[in-house]
């Protein structure tokens, strides 16, 4: 790539010969532009479209010539729990030996071995230890990534988590976005008790997170290993109160109708769902909450039960697709792979695949106006591909062809 000329400070930056894929909501499918270019002042697309079509007052400052690569917006993963201490390498190997969820889970395995290593961790180790997660993301091109808490399941440990989720922000030029999953599992302090740790949760730990700014939104786990859906109904209320969005982790492991949860309460998503029926797609488009596909997570546990793909696409359920990136259910941190994945495994379309890490996934996480598209107006988060066609980058595996990552304009 060649810069041709050098621009004024705070000046305007224009990638010209390109193509691309704009993913603006206007446009069918992709939304790709041939002889394409874009331009960016103060870190805001100013244009993108057609290079000749462009205002001439557009093309003086910095122009990079991009010699016909592929522009697509930067990536965005919308699920991960990429804040965590440890791994869970060891259970892996046990399942493998045959041993169920269950065995591994009195062995001192599952969420809460992850629990125990993160309350060790203190923030800077948790932060280091985050690092060359968030780097694999940002090395396929990601410029936004959620982060969600739920290994620190009391005050002190939630907060260390999502401020270590913050700092992650500060550490690189990234957007995070971090979600509270305080009902994520039962500490084992809470003996048992899941009614009084789901008060603690909705009445002192959330409260306190949203008082500090730490969360953007509040996440819980609905399944018959964690929450009901009443038990997650107090935990919303209180996000409510404390004015915050909801998403939910609902019907992955049985169909528990979280996903008419989720859309009773406006959820920006409801994630995982392999096991959501008619009722609970027909909810989620009526109330716009996003459907996060995880195929991670259901290719690592050998999940049998698809997402019901068709029932969405039916009923106009807007589909967004992400890592889950998490020790115990998606050791994942490749945006790339999860689309292939998607494909591969469930049959979403390239560009079912490209909108799912794009404008869906900024549509699953609220930034819908400020990222997710190539659209004047929006951060100028891209990112640029060494490709022939956008399907390479739903084709390969094990493979990045990124040749440069751009956020907000830098
Ligand atoms: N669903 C999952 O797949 C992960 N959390 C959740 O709510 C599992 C997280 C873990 O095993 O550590
Ligand atoms: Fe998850």
């Amino acid at each position: 790539m060649v810069a041709e000329s050098k621009g004024r400070a705070g000046g305007l930056r224009l990638w010209r010969n390109a193509r691309l894929v704009t993913m603006a909501e206007s446009s069918a499918g992709l939304g790709v532009v041939e002889h394409g270019a874009v331009a960016a002042r103060d870190g805001r697309i100013v244009y993108a479209g057609p290079e000749s079509e462009m205002p001439a007052t557009l093309a003086q400052d910095e122009r990079i010539d991009c010699e016909g690569r592929w522009i697509t917006p930067g990536l965005i993963d919308c699920h991960t729990h990429l804040v965590h201490a440890g791994n869970r390498a060891n259970e892996f190997e046990m399942r493998l030996a045959g041993a169920t969820y269950e065995e591994v889970a009195k062995a001192g395995g599952g969420i809460v071995s992850s629990v125990k290593s993160l309350r060790a961790a203190n923030q800077d180790e948790l932060v280091a230890q985050s690092l060359p997660r968030l780097d694999a993301l940002i090395a396929e091109g990601a410029t936004t990534v959620e982060v969600k808490s739920g290994y620190g399941l009391d005050l002190e440990n939630e907060q260390k988590s999502l401020r270590a989720a913050r700092q992650l922000g500060d550490r690189r030029p990234v957007t995070i976005r971090t979600t509270f999953l305080g009902a994520h599992a039962l500490p084992p302090e809470a003996r048992g008790d899941k009614d009084a740790f789901i008060d603690l949760v909705a009445k002192e730990i959330l409260p306190a997170v949203a008082a500090e700014g730490l969360a953007d939104a509040v996440d819980g786990f609905c399944e018959g290993i964690a929450f009901s859906p009443e038990q997650m109904a107090r935990v919303f209320d209180a996000a409510k109160t404390a004015g915050l969005p909801v998403k939910l982790h609902a019907d992955q492991l049985s169909n528990l109708h979280g996903a008419e949860l989720a859309a009773r309460y406006g959820a920006l998503s409801a994630d995982h769902l392999e096991y959501t029926d008619e009722a609970g797609a027909a909810a989620m488009a009526k109330a716009g909450t996003v459907a996060t596909i995880l195929p991670g997570a259901y290719y690592f546990i050998r999940e049998t039960k698809k997402p019901p793909i068709g029932l969405f696409r039916q009923h106009g359920v807007r589909m967004a697709v992400a890592t889950d990136n998490n020790p115990g259910t998606s050791p994942l941190t490749s945006l790339l792979l999860t689309m292939n994945m998607a494909a591969t495994l469930f049959g979403l379309t390239v560009d079912e695949c490209l909108a799912g890490v794009t404008r869906e996934a900024a549509r699953a996480l609220g930034l819908l106006g400020e990222t997710g598209t190539l659209e004047a107006g929006k951060s100028a988060d891209l990112a640029i591909w060494d490709i022939e066609r956008p399907a390479e980058l739903v084709y390969r595996m094990g493979f990045n062809p990124l040749h440069a990552r751009i956020w907000r304009g830098q």
